[in-house]
């Protein structure tokens, strides 16, 4: 980064498209994808249950409501909401210390000790992002579901993730094909809330920022096969750091046995790799560290067609546009 120039904003054209400049431009990065829906979808297990769809909607609320800079509305979670969370809770903490990697257990045991986690209450998304943002700098926002990729990533560059706040329906609560508050606050929240990890999810976030529909899809989909479904070697084992494996105990021991194909974490090819959400994935990538899969990553960053760089400018909180090198 010492060899930019800042530029202002020179080398955005008109065929950029457009990207968030500041936090509060999120407000306008909210557009779901409409899959998944209780309300549309047959095979969903809410579709024929009224109440859960009612549930949704009033959730969903919260998140339509929500302006950057606003607290996240706190959320009384019914008994059958919290015996969801019971049961993923008690599969994860006990095949976490075998299978999980080392910061992810590092930082469940930080949660447990200041009582956000526990078997019986569902962490508040406030609460989650205290904890983040005393860590790592990473806070939270509502999302009602699914968000574009585009919209998902950008908010990633300044550190923000975007959660669903609504609990799986609690006939499935070992694997669910969309995201929920169980997945992201035992799948994703521990590791955001490590400093090496963080710097990876934001870096994902600012190499989306402008970039192209076809690279906004290659970036989504390391993300996939990282973030989300990530393996690395610790000690000449293989442990878990993906959140969709962290927060679905069927998918972690399908990843860990010897069904699945394992290839080494590779950006430029993992970025190519078709994949689908219904089923557990054929296919995981390994990375050697955290560190590592930066390097690479950064690596394969800086062959993309953007015009430029980007940083975040932590006093300002502002997204500056660099020359790139
Ligand atoms: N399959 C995960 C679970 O059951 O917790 C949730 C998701 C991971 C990735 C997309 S949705
Ligand atoms: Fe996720």
């Amino acid at each position: 980064l010492e060899h930019c120039t800042l530029v202002g904003d020179d080398n955005i054209t008109s065929k950029t498209p457009w990207f968030p400049r500041h936090a509060s431009e999120l407000d306008n990065c909210n557009h779901l994808m409409t899959k998944y829906e209780p309300d549309l979808d047959m095979n969903h297990p809410g579709f024929a249950d009224k109440e859960y769809r009612e549930r949704r909607k009033e959730i969903a609320e919260i998140a339509f409501s929500f302006k950057y800079g606003d607290p996240i509305p706190y959320i009384e979670y019914v008994p059958t909401e919290i015996k969801t969370w019971n049961s993923v809770f008690n599969t994860v903490q006990e095949l976490m210390q075998k299978h999980a990697c080392v910061e992810y257990r590092r930082v469940f045991k930080k949660l447990m000790d200041e009582g956000i986690f526990a078997p019986d209450k569902i962490p508040q998304l406030q609460e989650m992002s205290d904890f983040m943002c005393r860590n790592t700098g990473f806070t939270l926002r509502p999302a009602a579901g699914l968000l574009t990729a585009r919209d998902f990533l950008a908010s990633l560059a300044f550190r923000i993730f975007q959660s669903t706040q609504y609990v799986r329906h609690v006939n499935s609560p070992y694997h669910t094909p969309e995201p929920d508050c169980i997945h992201e606050l035992l799948g994703h929240m521990p590791l955001l809330a490590d400093p090496s990890f963080a710097q990876f999810s934001q870096e994902i976030g600012l190499a989306s920022l402008g970039a192209s529909d076809k690279e906004i899809e290659k970036l989504s989909t390391v993300y996939w096969f990282t973030v989300e479904f990530g393996l690395c070697k610790e000690n000449g084992n293989v442990k878990a750091y993906g959140a969709g494996l962290l927060s679905a105990y069927g998918e972690l021991l399908h990843a860990l046995s010897d069904k699945p194909e394992l290839r080494p974490f590779e950006p430029a090819a993992t970025a190519v790799q078709p994949y689908q959400d219904q089923e557990y994935q054929p296919i995981y990538y390994v990375a050697e560290s955290f560190d590592d899969m930066k390097d690479k990553f950064r690596r394969w960053v800086s062959t993309m067609s953007r015009p430029f760089e980007v940083r975040l400018n932590a006093y300002t909180g502002r997204v500056e546009v660099l020359d790139s090198v």
